[in-house]
């Protein structure tokens, strides 16, 4: 479709190249990789595909740190084998988006090694460069120019021995802030998105982009009883220019450009920050990924989850269905790569593994908005299954626990948060089929595969009609069928019991309602007096009752069924 929004009725697709299909043997998936697959996506039904990063990098952050934005790291591929990619994917009517990491640099880029080389070169003041505190020596515990925490751990502010001041790296320490008060920094980052669009992508997926604005004075943030280092988050989330930088950027590269399609990654974002972002007038972007039902089970940190209540995902669900209901446009996701596997997290991976996944899937893809799956999640893919620290990888983690260990946790207990929240739980290769390594790789993979690939794997099933797999493309194709789905406005409906989360989406005389019941617990629905007479006569649309085990509509909910039914 070429209308302008025709990013509504799409479904995009996440790849995360690194952990989806090696063609080298090298243990570490690629671009040769991605190629061999198209079959799959394409039978998925898939509009778009997200790529995570494939730029040059040291790969601190498996790709979120580059250090060339103009080249292909040679883990990946080449540039060579990226244009066969953009082309055998447009052939089968795929566009392709690529992640935009701009609110840092590698440390290894050419940029951050010039600034780093003198306090007068050039390029100094490409970054954020700062200090000691007034009256503290360069290095000693607390003389950070601020107190604020790294989200990797450990201080934002990483000491430069050579010429006496610090830099600023909200992750990692090999990840250096940008510094977007800098018109050069902003034209160059332009330049090089210009540059990709002319290559054929078709847009970008905006790493932390509502970090890219800091205040300039750089306030210290609050700091928790019993912690070394503050909160800098108000500093710089949603900053002061923000949206003066996202206008700017929409006018330098977006604008006279057709057919693309924009989505920011904006952690702490709120609706009324997520609505300044995608209200079409503004131009900025199309959409943006909110965190608030990724952070709903966070404890004292991410890594000390609780437990969710009945209704607590779907009220929060619901709450950004309305917020944006009449400006901006909602993006839908459970999964990406940051984020443990949705069926381990939100679902009931081991009582009842295909209803849970598919009743998340139904309201992954029945909202208003634009679905995004991650890779793996349309076979049901769960958390991996480690049980000691040699089995992680992620900077994030490791971080963590070491943290956590050096400051008293238990090691049983630093382990219990990372086999709950890890990120490597979403980067374990996916599951093409039951062979040793899954199909991924014949070589040793980066990170161990799930076991569970004997069972749980693309192999088993694609074509079979009882499958996760068919079940997103019965979903995606009544997304592509179904104007409702698309352009229909959201009506929560109360269905008597919070774990069973009921609405409707309406467009002129189509009406869609949506049931399911997020637990584990058989539920009977309590509907208002006309929605109950209605759903009884509703036509059946699409249910993940098993082919073999029916029910009478009306019957009560078993554990994680979803229905989906016309009302005539
Ligand atoms: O997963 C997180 C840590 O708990 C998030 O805070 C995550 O770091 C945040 O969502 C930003 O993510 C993005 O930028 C990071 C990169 O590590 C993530 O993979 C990326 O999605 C830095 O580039």
């Amino acid at each position: 479709s070429t209308a302008p929004d025709w990013w509504k009725s799409a479904v995009v697709y996440q790849v995360y190249p690194r952990s989806f299909q090696d063609s080298d043997g090298d243990g570490i998936g690629d671009l040769r990789g991605i190629l061999q697959r198209l079959d799959h996506l394409e039978r998925l039904g898939v509009d778009v595909v997200w790529l995570s990063p494939i730029h040059r990098s040291p790969q601190a952050d498996n790709g979120y740190d580059i250090s060339d934005y103009r080249d292909i790291d040679p883990t990946f591929g080449t540039l060579a084998d990226f244009d066969a990619l953009v082309a055998a994917m447009h052939e089968r009517g795929i566009r392709l988006v690529m992640d935009l990491v701009v609110n840092h640099t590698s440390d290894e880029h050419p940029w951050f090694v010039e600034s780093r080389s003198s306090r007068e070169n050039p390029k100094r003041d490409w970054y954020w460069w700062r200090p000691p505190r007034e009256g503290a020596h360069g290095g000693d515990p607390g003389a950070e120019p601020t107190n604020w925490e790294s989200f990797f751990s450990g201080s934002t502010w990483e000491w430069d021995e050579s010429t006496g001041e610090y830099y600023l790296h909200l992750f990692d320490v090999k990840q250096p802030d940008l510094n977007w008060e800098n018109p050069e920094v902003r034209h160059a980052v332009y330049e090089m998105m210009r540059w990709w669009l002319d290559r054929g992508v078709d847009g970008f997926r905006m790493d932390v982009i509502n970090l890219i604005s800091k205040h300039p004075h750089l306030p210290d943030g609050p700091v928790r009883a019993g912690r070394r280092f503050g909160d800098g988050g108000a500093a710089y989330t949603n900053g002061p220019r923000l949206h003066e930088f996202m206008q700017e950027m929409h006018r330098e590269v977006f604008d006279g450009r057709e057919g693309l399609i924009t989505v920011g990654e904006t952690p702490g974002a709120t609706i009324e920050e997520a609505i300044l972002f995608t209200d079409p007038e503004r131009r900025e972007v199309d959409m943006v990924f909110h965190f608030e039902h990724v952070g709903l089970d966070h404890g004292a940190t991410k890594f000390h989850p609780r437990p969710l209540a009945p209704g607590e995902l779907a009220a929060s669900l619901a709450k950004w269905q309305e917020g944006l209901a009449d400006r901006g446009w909602n993006s839908l996701y459970l999964e990406n790569h940051d984020q443990p596997r949705s069926v381990s997290r939100f679902g009931d991976a081991e009582a009842h593994w295909y209803s849970s996944a598919t009743a998340l899937a139904t309201v992954l893809h029945l909202q208003r908005g634009t679905p995004y799956v991650y890779q793996g999640q349309e076979l049901g893919m769960t958390n991996a299954p480690f049980a000691s620290l040699d089995e992680y990888r992620d900077v994030e983690s490791l971080n963590a626990y070491a943290e956590a260990v050096a400051s008293g946790t238990a090691v049983a207990d630093a382990l219990d948060g990372l086999s709950l929240m890890s990120r490597d739980h979403a980067r374990t290769p996916v599951q093409w089929d039951a062979t040793p390594n899954a199909g991924f790789t014949s070589g040793i993979p980066w990170l161990a595969v799930n076991p569970n690939h004997a069972t749980i794997n693309a192999a088993a099933q694609v074509g079979d009609p009882g499958s996760v797999f068919e079940y997103h493309r019965q979903l995606i194709a009544l997304r592509h069928g179904r104007p409702v789905v698309a352009h229909g406005s959201f009506v929560r409906v109360d269905a008597g019991h919070p774990a069973i989360f009921a609405f409707e989406r309406v467009l002129d005389e189509d009406r869609l309602l949506v049931v399911v019941n997020l637990s584990s617990v058989e539920h009977d629905p309590v509907f208002p007096e006309g929605l109950a007479y209605r759903w009884r006569d509703s036509l059946p649309v699409l249910t993940n009752t098993l082919p073999d085990a029916p029910g009478a509509f009306d019957a009560p909910l078993g554990p994680w069924e979803a229905r989906v039914s016309s009302l005539a």
